[in-house]
């Protein structure tokens, strides 16, 4: 009987996290690294890859990355193909990459709605169906879905991004159902609301450096009275990669810092001089907004 810190290994495995340039696919990345893994990345253009690439490269990891639209099936078709030749099939594939459009809903263009439903659901589906085969064949396999609080709550302006992480969640139980027979497990992370690029609009400190509505509110509904950080979820993200995890299937594992859990208080009482010097200006990365 080994040391039971050998069953979080991921020694051998390939791993590829999609839209992994920056944000929590990198922090993923840099994690299954540590836990042994090939890791293999894609983003939806070159400057953005090669600047994941320079990222990897800092941090003295070895990496495969390339252009791929994750919506655009005869690219992610490539992509894995070239990865099989490369540097070997698939054995965890984590459904990463993800955009949101904050727009009311009545005035959201059928176009906006698609192109959140495309990246954040068709491409999940895309990816999934283009790494099963090899899995299939190898009866062994870890597919981890980019799940969020908006697979379980709604809020104004994100009616698409809520609609998707919510099929996402039904996609990732379908998944466990169709394929658990072939020891494939395919699990969701769901986390909170996490300090990157995609949620920089709503912790924009304001005109009068003070903090945004936003962030009072989201420090309010969380118990721990912060934003989480990449970081936090990279144990959670190793976990469900790892033979430790090899009997949960079909589950979405909230990394929320409590906030599913508690009713919140009134966002005016948050002594707001506490946090003074976690507002952040906003990031010079674009942002899907
Ligand atoms: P992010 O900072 O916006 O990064 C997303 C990455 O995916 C970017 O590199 C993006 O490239 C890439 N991407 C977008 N469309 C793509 C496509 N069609 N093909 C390939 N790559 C594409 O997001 P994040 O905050 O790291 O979140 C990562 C995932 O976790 C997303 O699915 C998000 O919905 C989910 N999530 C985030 C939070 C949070 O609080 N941050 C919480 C719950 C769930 P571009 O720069 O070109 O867009
Ligand atoms: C928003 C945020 C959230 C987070 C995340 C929460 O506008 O409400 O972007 O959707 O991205 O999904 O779990």
């Amino acid at each position: 009987m080994g040391n039971i810190l050998d069953k979080f290994s991921l020694e051998g495995k390939v791993a590829w996290i999609t839209g992994a340039s920056y944000g929590l696919g990198l922090a993923y990345a840099k994690a299954y690294a540590e836990a042994g893994a090939k890791i293999v990345f894609n983003d939806i253009k070159q400057e953005l890859v090669d600047r994941g690439l320079e990222e990897y490269k800092k941090l003295g990891i070895e990496v495969y990355g390339a252009v791929c639209d994750v919506t655009n099936e005869e690219q992610v078709q490539k992509f894995v193909s070239d990865v099989k030749e490369k540097v070997g099939s698939i054995d965890i594939l984590v459904n990463n990459a993800g955009i949101i459009k904050r727009i009311p809903m009545h005035e959201m263009s059928a176009a906006d709605w698609n192109a959140v439903i495309n990246v954040d659901l068709t491409g999940p589906f895309l990816c999934a169906k283009a790494v099963i085969p090899d899995m299939m064949e190898k009866k062994s396999g870890k597919i981890i879905n980019a799940c969020s609080m908006m697979s379980e709550f709604g809020r104004e302006t994100v009616s698409a991004y809520a609609a998707a992480k919510g099929g996402l969640k039904m996609l990732t139980r379908n998944i466990c159902s169709e394929y658990g027979q072939y020891n494939i497990q395919c699990n969701a992370i769901g986390p909170g609301y996490i300090a990157t690029p995609q949620t920089a609009p709503l912790r924009a400190k304001q005109a009068d450096g003070s903090m945004a509505p936003f962030d009072r509110f989201i420090r309010s509904k969380t118990p721990a009275q912060r934003w989480g950080r990449t970081e936090d979820l990279m144990g959670l993200a190793v976990f469900l990669a790892s033979p430790a995890s090899d009997f949960i299937n079909g589950q979405v594992v909230y990394i929320d810092g409590g906030i599913s859990a508690y009713i919140g208080q009134d966002p005016n009482n948050l002594d707001a001089s506490k946090f003074q010097d976690e507002i952040e200006e906003q990031p010079d990365i674009k942002v899907n907004d």
